[in-house]
């Protein structure tokens, strides 16, 4: 079933839907996988179950031999020492995800967030993953680029049975390695991953002099097609995806990235989308210092300012910060950087339009025609900032304000703020840059 936007952005114009078309539509993707699906905004904010709380951190930190990752817009899970084991618990479960200010999604994913949170380690570490199916169907988890026995692997029907609703499996093994990897269902990939099932597995090395960095993050790269005014994924779409994220959330409900002057930084970014994203860092020459594989040696690494991060890859990267700045990072395929509305108009670059706005609500009263984009698609950069009527849950194809205007992003975007003065042992967020006087391009 393919519910598109097309559908009813056809005519040769644009139209926005009307919300009552937006709940047929919603009510046919319920069927089609299953899920309890939200007819209505939930009138709840969004509550992750398991919210971190300042005591959790410091319980979970204590004695780290390790500096610990930042999740964009996530946590990392706690664990028990158990008789020289650490043991985690994941719950595979049906959550609410909010994607930014104004849209929440209906995900599947692990201990109340999509993505799940991320599972830090050693290398070294034998770790047990105490694994509990609270979704309507079996799944299993595939720990993806991990060293380890085949049976721990995760692949129901090949390497373990399905864990079936309401059951819990134990996966326990060694960690043999260190790098960047990611955890998945090996069970209805298709469905589970496109609902958002999925998260992040860190290994720091067992010396922590070796690969040390002032600033580690870590985000997921996730897509979905979430038609205008619904609030659940399709699952069978193949390529037309619509919201492209950054751990579930799109600009600017993206975290930034606040670094200091002369830290080193590493991004570590893994794609569990159905394409590439070349991701792009402004101000700063970076090189790849780990894959999925394992880590780089010195002498193979080259600069870049843009890597491509393939489907199923991973891929670290670091640089110093030398340059103070709101320096933008993002995935360099411009529809990646946007929202959902808008996308499959039809072009109207350079079309004349003054009269086809009185034409076509003279046939359909119903619908509001937006003149989109005569003289390119800016002057439509948030439809609801213009009053203009946009279905319910449904994010604008650009959006963002920074101090100079509309940043004009809605995707996969965010900032890495590097400055001077950035308090010590704080990296919290200060706002925009003040740019020293005269330092900026202007108007000649
Ligand atoms: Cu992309």
């Amino acid at each position: 079933m393919k519910h598109d936007r097309r559908d009813f952005l056809g005519l040769g114009a644009a139209f926005l839907a009307t919300a009552t078309l937006s709940r047929s539509v919603n009510a046919k993707e319920e069927e089609s996988c299953g899920h309890p699906s939200k007819t209505k905004q939930p009138t709840i904010a969004y509550h992750p179950k398991r919210v971190l709380s300042p005591a959790t951190m410091i319980t979970s930190q204590k004695g780290k031999n390790y500096n610990p990752v930042v999740t964009l817009n996530g946590w990392t899970l706690p664990y028990e020492m158990k008789e020289g084991v650490k043991e985690f618990h994941l719950i595979a479960e049906p959550v609410l995800r909010e994607f930014s200010h104004g849209m929440v999604v209906n995900c599947w994913g692990y201990n109340g967030t999509s993505p799940g949170p991320t599972i830090e380690a050693v290398e070294g570490d034998r770790v047990r993953l105490i694994v509990t199916n609270k979704l309507p169907e079996h799944t299993t988890i595939h720990w993806h680029g991990l060293i380890l026995p085949n049976g721990m692997d995760g692949v129901g029907g090949l390497t373990q049975p399905q864990i079936g609703p309401g059951e819990s499996y134990v996966y326990e093994f060694t960690l043999v390695q260190s790098g960047t990897f990611m955890y998945h269902p090996h069970a209805d990939e298709m469905v589970q991953m496109a609902m958002g099932a999925m998260g992040m597995f860190i290994i720091h090395p067992k010396n922590p002099k070796e690969h040390r960095v002032d600033r580690d993050f870590c985000f997921l790269l996730a897509s979905y097609d979430i038609a205008p005014g619904t609030y659940t994924p399709n699952p069978s779409t193949m390529t037309e995806f619509n919201l492209w994220t950054f751990n579930s959330r799109v600009f600017p409900g993206i975290d930034a990235m606040n670094v200091r002057v002369g830290d080193r930084v590493r991004i570590r970014v893994g794609n569990l989308t159905m394409t590439n994203h070349p991701i792009h860092m402004h101000g700063h020459p970076f090189e790849v210092t780990c894959t999925d594989g394992g880590w780089v040696p010195k002498s193979a690494r080259w600069p870049e300012v843009t890597i491509d991060v393939g489907v199923g890859q991973m891929r670290a990267i670091e640089f110093t910060a030398a340059h103070e700045g709101d320096w933008a990072f993002h995935c360099h395929k411009s529809h990646h950087t946007m929202g959902p509305m808008g996308h499959g108009v039809p072009n109207m670059i350079g079309v004349k339009q003054d009269d086809l706005s009185e034409k076509i609500s003279d046939l359909m009263p119903d619908y509001m025609y937006m003149p989109m984009g005569k003289n390119g698609m800016a002057e439509m950069s948030d439809m609801a900032d213009m009053g203009m009527k946009v279905p319910e849950n449904t994010l604008p194809m650009m959006t963002g304000t920074g101090q100079f205007g509309p940043i004009e992003m809605g995707g996969m975007f965010t900032v890495v703020k590097v400055r001077k003065h950035q308090p010590k042992g704080d990296y919290k967020d200060y706002g925009w840059y003040q740019f020293p006087e005269g330092s900026v391009a202007k108007k000649r």
